[in-house]
């Protein structure tokens, strides 16, 4: 065990039963001519995270705690996407068209892969998500079980998104939750703060934040 820093009050880490969660670090949120690009988001912003991201995963590869990444893509025949998701908004492309790095979040194409800085090793688990929330229509729940995983880290994007989606539906599952507040990030700053002034409101409603050097040094 383990106590953490952390916001609002200490976290006790145990880990033994915990895993790190690696949202969507792909290339259509974080590289030009994604998916984030064509919403009009500056994806620059995303870029800087990936060295304390790629910290964050080496800490629990050396003390050999499992590292999960998530992909947020579709099938090549858009039957997972709902038209509402696909046809929302005006984005210079729509999920399924062709863009620079192959259709936009579909699944198998080189923009829904995880950046090459923080891409999986052998044996890490990659859970592809057809919704914002890592728990809806995956194996996610199943998989935690099975390794009898109590405690969550999370890193990723977007913050206010993806992140704090699978957050919610961890926390509603009874995981212990724990955002790596370097290691994680939004297009829009303010939206960041005020997820992470959100979850850990109100005795930690949510969830707990630190820092990745903290979270790592309590791996050692
Ligand atoms: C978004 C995500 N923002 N991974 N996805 O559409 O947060």
């Amino acid at each position: 065990m383990a106590t953490i820093k952390a916001r609002p009050f200490d976290f006790t880490l145990n880990p033994a039963e915990t895993a790190l969660i690696v949202i969507d670090m792909q290339r259509d949120f974080v590289e030009p001519g994604g998916f984030g690009a064509t919403l009009g988001n500056d994806v620059s912003l995303l870029q800087a995270i990936i060295p304390a991201t790629a910290q964050l995963i080496a800490g629990f590869r050396k003390a050999g705690l499992p590292v999960i990444h998530t992909r947020e893509c579709h099938a090549a025949d858009l039957s997972d996407c709902p038209p509402a998701k696909r046809e929302r908004g005006n984005p210079a492309l729509r999920i399924g068209d062709p863009g620079p790095m192959g259709r936009i979040l579909i699944a198998g194409e080189d923009g829904a892969d995880i950046v090459p800085e923080l891409y999986p090793v052998a044996g890490e688990t990659v859970i592809d998500k057809p919704g914002k929330g890592a728990f809806y229509a995956t194996p996610l729940g199943e998989i935690l079980k099975e390794k009898g995983i109590r405690q969550l880290v999370f890193a990723g994007v977007t913050t206010e998104v993806c992140v704090q989606t699978t957050m919610r539906e961890a926390n509603d599952r009874g995981y212990e939750c724990l955002l790596a507040t370097d290691a994680t990030e939004s297009y829009f700053p303010d939206f960041k703060k005020a997820a992470i002034d959100m979850m850990t409101a109100q005795g930690a409603i949510v969830g707990w934040a630190a820092t990745v050097d903290q979270i790592v040094e309590a791996l050692d």
